[in-house]
């Protein structure tokens, strides 16, 4: 079971290197009041350019070698399932990234401008409830349209907000995500806990309610945990690699821990040879 380990935000002192990409992506660096407004309005709002090409070159190396890892033990939680589409067992998702055990990867995405985002969205200080890469490889299975809190998240607290951070191109033929795009939606759960909203692909009907987000490297999608959302399989022949931290506000108090200790319990990471036909709803 890997070891629990304590999550830092950058040094809020630290100097900022500019890079090319900074320097392309001023204009839209941080959640502001109007990224906001959007936001309680709908749900989710998408910043173009959030994370400088460079931070994004360097995770998307680091995911690469993650992937080829070795099996053995590692502090990362590995998933494999069976496509659906192949048969062949296929690492979809790596959780519990961040931490002491890889400190580069989470300097260079616990930055201030993601704090300061946070703070704008979730009105105080964000603390982080957990994270993971999703590696939608071709042959990947859908993710089907459902609402993150209904995976069990309200034994932890009543609302979470997630960064998800574009590595690779998120195209319609490689799986890019769909949102519930009209706002009409309770924050409440809409159906079940564990249970997907339906069983349809994208475009989910009714299809002019649902925004497609087509999204490149280093873009950032901040949703809240109750806006219907998900992806088809993965039936082109590109990678679609997405990161998703996800956040609860700070008077809710730090759940991480525990959260990944009854995740440890109830779905245990696995091994290549072990891989699940993974039919059920988890996120
Ligand atoms: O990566 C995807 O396509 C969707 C994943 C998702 O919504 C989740 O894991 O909660
Ligand atoms: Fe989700």
């Amino acid at each position: 079971m890997p070891e629990i380990f304590r999550v830092r935000w950058s040094n809020p002192g630290a100097p900022v290197k500019i890079t090319g990409g900074q320097a392309m992506r001023m204009a839209d660096m941080i959640c502001d009041e109007r990224h906001k407004i959007t936001f309680d309005k709908l749900g989710f709002v998408v910043i173009p350019g959030f994370f400088p090409v460079e931070t994004i070159r360097v995770v998307s190396d680091w995911l690469d070698a993650l992937q080829q890892q070795p099996p053995g033990p590692a502090p990362e939680a590995r998933y494999f399932e069976r496509s659906s589409i192949t048969g062949e067992p296929l690492l979809v998702r790596v959780e519990y990234i961040l931490g002491d055990h890889n400190p580069e990867i989470t300097r260079l995405l616990l930055t201030n401008d993601v704090r300061a985002s946070l703070t704008t969205l979730l009105g105080e200080p964000p603390v982080l409830f957990k994270e993971k890469v999703n590696y939608k490889v071709p042959g990947s299975r859908p993710d089907k349209l459902h609402q993150d809190q209904a995976a069990g998240w309200n034994a932890y607290t009543n609302f979470f907000v997630t960064l998800c951070i574009v590595i690779d191109e998120n195209r319609r033929d490689n799986a890019a995500l769909s949102f519930l795009g009209n706002g009409k939606f309770p924050r409440a759960l809409m159906g079940p806990e564990w249970k997907p909203l339906t069983d349809q692909d994208p475009p989910y009907q009714p299809e002019e309610d649902y925004t497609l987000v087509v999204a490149q490297p280093g873009d950032a999608i901040f949703f809240n945990s109750f806006i219907p959302h998900g992806s088809p399989a993965n039936r082109s022949s590109a990678c679609r690699r997405n990161i998703y931290l996800t956040f609860n506000g700070q008077s809710a108090g730090d759940h991480r821990d525990r959260y990944y200790q009854d995740k440890w319990r109830t779905y245990p990471p696995n091994r290549l040879e072990e891989a699940r036909a993974e039919t059920s709803y988890r996120v």
